[in-house]
């Protein structure tokens, strides 16, 4: 494998960890936990891992472990920078708890455990793949660990292989999967623990006992180099808007950072959006008129930063979207019969006329997106629908309306972009590097200590390494019932961006002057290697939370 010379110089990177973590560690028990709602019915659906209490490590005079053990890996869902560090961590830890202890990867994510495909995972394989991006050691996959049918078929390969723990590495429902799995090998004395880590770039897996996912600071670093870099291309020729979509799925974490890195002019949050009920007009109107404000100035140019999951956000785009959905369920064949230039007229026959109307003033392409792409639930996948181009061509259409009345005197050209997949696999910054590190070495903390149900946890992140408090906490804890599919579910509670939360407020505060004075900020490419408070700092989201 060809090497590049950055790549070369980070395998020797030896990633900062928790104190506590170094030498022999024993751990200390809290106070029993109570799910965040709907205690009676989780401690009614999890039996054998309700209530158990949090997990610190703190040191010792004697070892863990004394004999090995056998332990899997599972990579679940989207890619997120600092996953192969989560692994060399376990592998470490492991090997810490017993020289012979043993590391297998199930294939290409939850699916490699249920068809049996694995893979030992050996010194030099983890030598390999050390501080570098990408699940690309094992492969990810997003198949549900869900049915008594998968885990029992599981089961049959983790006895195979005299595996007496898995560490499932996944975002919310991957987790709340691996406490479902956790509660059913207790219940059926399996043998078999199951320990959970966070991941996701989405940063909506988070709560008072995991302060972040991982893989959420190196994608906004890289995401918001990007567009500090476009923002200086935009400051120099003076000539664009810049429409940028970002990743994030439902919630607006990544574009809320990235807003708080770069100072964009404009930062769409779906969350307020969706708070105020706003149209799609007034997200129009709301821009239009920062670029006319802009204008009078003489700045026919700038940012604009929205996030992913805007369109499920606005009332009316949501509305319009489940009668759609339905619509199409039950017509599918009818209207697959329509010729593509008539199936717009089509649609909009169909519709209520409030969302008729709606549906008719989108862009063609738009339209024909809302149409096309269905996941196998029949959901549209609203990552596919060009929001950014949305967006660009609806505020172009309101400005030519204004010019005719004499309320835009201006240009209006734009560029737009979509970050997301640039940013899943890059090198973990420093700051993932160690902290995905110290995920994966308490998870074979937690293994040492017989735990299951538990989730790793490492706190204090703003802090020195050195001071990070690492632990456990029972994932039962972070779950209440969600409506899902129509049936009531225990979940772990996704974080969306909290309006009255410290980061939402410290954006709130400055966005006018963003809008109007240009005051970009350039945070240039993730650097690796010099000075702590260039190379360590974790996101502004962190910082501004863990300000006392
Ligand atoms: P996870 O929640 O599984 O970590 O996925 C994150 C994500 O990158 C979202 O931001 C995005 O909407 C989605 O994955 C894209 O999915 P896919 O990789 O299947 O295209």
């Amino acid at each position: 494998m060809t090497k590049s010379a950055l790549q070369i110089a980070r395998a020797a990177y030896q990633p900062k960890v928790p104190k506590t973590l170094k030498g022999n560690v024993t751990i200390e028990e809290g106070a029993p936990t109570q799910s965040v709602s709907d205690q009676e019915e989780i401690k009614r659906l999890f039996p054998n891992t309700y209530g158990m209490p949090i997990i610190k490590f703190i040191p010792s005079d004697k070892p863990m472990g004394e004999k090995p053990v056998n332990v899997g890996v599972i990579l679940s869902g989207g890619q997120a920078p600092g996953g192969h560090n989560v692994i060399a961590g376990i592998f470490d830890g492991i090997k810490d708890l017993h020289k012979d202890s043993r590391l297998y990867g199930f294939i290409l994510g939850p699916e490699g455990l249920i068809k049996h495909r694995y893979m030992e995972l050996t010194a030099e394989i983890i030598d390999e793949y050390r501080n570098t991006g990408g699940f690309d050691i094992i492969g990810s996959g997003r198949t549900k660990l869900e049915s008594k049918a998968q885990f029992d078929k599981g089961l049959e390969i983790l006895k195979e292989l005299n595996i007496s723990a898995l560490v499932i590495i996944g975002g919310d429902d991957s987790n709340t999967n691996a406490c479902v799995l956790a509660e059913y090998y207790k219940s059926i004395n399996a043998g078999v623990q199951v320990i959970g880590c966070p991941k996701t770039i989405d940063g909506d897996l988070k709560n008072e006992m995991i302060e972040t996912s991982f893989g959420f600071d190196t994608a906004c670093k890289v995401y918001s180099e990007v567009i500090g870099n476009i923002q200086r291309d935009c400051n120099s020729s003076r000539k664009y808007w810049h429409f940028i979509k970002l990743m994030g799925r439902s919630a607006s974490h990544i574009a809320l950072e990235c807003a708080l890195q770069v100072q964009p002019n404009i930062c769409i949050i779906s969350e307020e959006v969706e708070a105020q009920n706003q149209s799609l007009d007034d997200v129009i109107n709301y821009v239009a008129e920062i670029v006319a404000k802009r204008a009078e100035n003489g700045n026919n140019y700038g940012t604009v930063l929205i996030p992913e999951g805007l369109i499920e956000f606005i009332p009316a785009m949501k509305k319009l979207i489940a009668e759609l959905s339905d619509y199409l369920a039950h017509h599918e064949e009818e209207f697959k019969i329509i010729k593509r230039s008539a199936q717009r007229e089509y649609i909009t026959s169909k519709l209520s006329p409030e969302n008729s109307a709606i549906y008719a003033s989108l862009p063609e392409a738009v339209a024909r997106q809302l149409t096309l792409d269905r996941d196998p639930h029949g959901n549209v996948q609203v990552s596919l629908i060009e929001t950014e181009k949305l967006l660009a061509e609806m505020v172009g259409k309101r400005l030519k309306e204004w010019t005719k009345k004499g309320k835009f005197v201006g240009k209006f050209a734009t560029q737009v972009h979509f970050f997301g997949y640039e940013g899943r696999c890059a090198a973990p910054s420093n700051y993932d590097a160690d902290y995905c590190y110290s995920l994966g070495y308490t998870a074979a903390g937690l293994i040492g200590a017989g735990k299951t149900g538990y989730m790793s946890s490492v706190r204090n992140t703003t802090a020195p390494a050195s001071e990070w408090i690492a632990g456990g906490v029972p994932i039962t804890m972070m779950m209440n019932m969600e409506r899902r599919h129509g049936e009531m579910k225990p979940v772990i509670q996704k974080a969306l961006v909290k309006l009255d939360g410290a980061p939402f407020k410290v954006f709130d505060s400055k966005r006018n002057n963003w809008a109007i004075n240009t005051d970009y900020v350039y945070p240039g490419p993730i650097q690796y290697f010099g000075p702590t408070e260039v190379c360590d700092q974790p996101t502004k989201t962190l910082q501004i939370e863990q300000t006392k």
